[in-house]
């Protein structure tokens, strides 16, 4: 029998509500021993109010709300009894620690709530993994796709893929198995070729838009790099919408990188200023140069920022060489757009070998609509809204380019000779990874990188 485990499953806000989730068939009996007055009866999914005592030495008590899920009607399908206090920490851990001390009761694991949810066939996996997708979303886009996941579109069209090959398989056994017989209908192998193209093209969408998936999740590092003064810090601050970054006249102003965390079109972003970077810097300012070039190697896209009302000086080749040696992809863009122009798109990309991406004014808040969308399509490669469901894993992912690999290898065993124990065989092989998305086929190693993921509580 599974053990009851308990946690705290939502710890408080400011001075908000903490609660207390305990799962298994001792998840009443311990809660109950708690209470000053136990009530007589528990009505299922119905609020009732309690006196917890949390310690009998300074006897100190909570008023709290108990409900009570029984099974099979709960969120993991066990017992389930939720406990919502008042939200002070010290509070909440002492009374799990009280619950602890029942010998039935363990901690919970990370996920181990949704696993068991898994396991009762409350959840299918793709949605047991968007529960920890929606948890630690952090941006709106983030929180849509996981909602979608949650939602099962995901699953189900994955199922619907998973039976298509399962039929396909079907017939091409048939054909192996009863070849002779007059009933069954040879397999036309066009037909069967085309199918699997289909099957093989709708999965391939998948794996493009789950790229958007996993920066979704993952979200992305962009550093806003270039010579000194030539506006960094100021566009720094007018994407953050605040006066984060220290702005003056004088070159040289930004030392240490800053970093803030900004979402543009739903992608979330760790946005990072950096010092400018120059030849012959004091002490201080070259410790942050030595920062800027170590932050423009570690990240996913740099922002260059050259100033159009200067002619081209040294240091901007010097930025571009430390950007083709870290292979970083780059928006190449022009500020100060609104002062009287020394250099043209031309002389740039003649002098950089690089394409200008746009020309903004930070001051006049020009130009900066655009740069958005050109951080976008290079961050993400394409387009971000999709008809499809996004999916957000890697394991996903991976398990989605196997199976194009195996429907691959059955297109070419068609193309030679018709080796149809062999196109059976590959078809067999994806299914079974399309199943492992779903965890119609689970493997713990799959179970386990989904769950480790979450924290304890959920
Ligand atoms: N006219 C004009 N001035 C701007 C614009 N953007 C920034 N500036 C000014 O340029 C100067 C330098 O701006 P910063 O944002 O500090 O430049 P930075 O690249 O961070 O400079 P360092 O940190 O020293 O490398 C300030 O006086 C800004 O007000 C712009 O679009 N137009
Ligand atoms: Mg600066």
């Amino acid at each position: 029998m599974e053990e009851t485990i308990a946690a705290i499953s939502t710890p408080p806000g400011e001075g908000g509500v903490g609660i207390i989730r305990l799962s298994g068939p001792e998840a009443l009996n311990p809660v109950l021993s708690l209470c000053n007055n136990p009530p007589k009866q528990l009505k299922p999914r119905h609020a009732h109010l309690v006196e917890l005592i949390i310690t009998n030495e300074e006897s100190i008590s909570d008023r709290a709300i108990l409900t009570y899920f029984p099974a099979p009607r709960s969120y993991t399908g066990e017992d389930v009894v939720e406990i919502s206090c008042h939200g002070s920490p010290i509070l909440l851990q002492k009374l799990l620690g009280k619950l602890l001390e029942t010998e039935s009761v363990r901690l919970a694991q990370p996920g181990e709530f949704t696993r068991r949810a898994y396991s009762n066939d409350k959840l299918d996996l793709t949605q047991a993994a968007a529960v920890g997708d929606l948890i630690s979303a952090r941006s709106e886009a983030a929180l849509k796709a996981s909602a979608r996941q949650l939602k099962g579109e995901l699953f189900e069209t994955i199922r619907d893929i998973r039976q298509r090959t399962i039929n396909l398989r079907s017939q091409v056994e048939a054909n192996l198995d009863f070849s002779d017989e007059e009933d069954v209908k040879a397999v036309n192998q066009n037909a069967l070729k085309s199918e699997i193209e289909k099957i093989e093209e709708k999965l391939s969408k998948l794996v493009e838009d789950g790229k958007v998936g996993e920066l979704l999740t993952s979200g992305c590092q962009v550093a806003i790099v270039g010579p000194p003064n030539v506006g960094k810090s100021s566009l720094f601050n007018l994407l953050l919408q605040k006066d984060r970054a220290i702005v003056t006249t004088q070159p040289g102003t930004t030392r240490d990188i800053l970093r803030e965390n900004i979402s543009i079109s739903g992608i979330p972003i760790t946005l990072h200023d950096t010092a400018g970077i120059h030849d012959t810097p004091g002490l201080i300012e070259a410790e942050g140069i030595r920062r800027s070039e170590t932050a423009l190697r570690d990240v996913d896209l740099a922002i260059f920022l050259l100033e159009a009302n200067q002619k081209l000086e040294s240091e901007a080749l010097q930025v571009n060489q430390m950007l083709e040696e870290s292979s970083t992809p780059a928006v190449l863009v022009l500020n100060k757009l609104d002062l009287e122009q020394k250099i043209t798109c031309g002389d740039v990309e003649a002098e950089l070998d690089r394409q200008v991406d746009c020309k903004i004014s930070v001051l006049e808040h020009n130009g900066i609509e655009e740069l958005e969308d050109k951080i976008v399509k290079k961050i993400s490669g394409r387009e971000l809204h999709t008809p499809n469901p996004i999916v957000t894993h890697t394991h996903q992912i991976n398990q989605l380019k196997r199976t194009i690999s195996h429907l691959g290898q059955a297109i070419s065993n068609l193309a030679t000779g018709v080796e149809y124990t062999l196109v059976a065989e590959d078809l067999r092989l994806a299914s079974e990874e399309l199943g492992k998305i779903t965890g119609k086929i689970s493997s713990e190693d799959i179970l386990d990188e989904i769950f480790s993921n979450f924290c304890i509580g959920k």
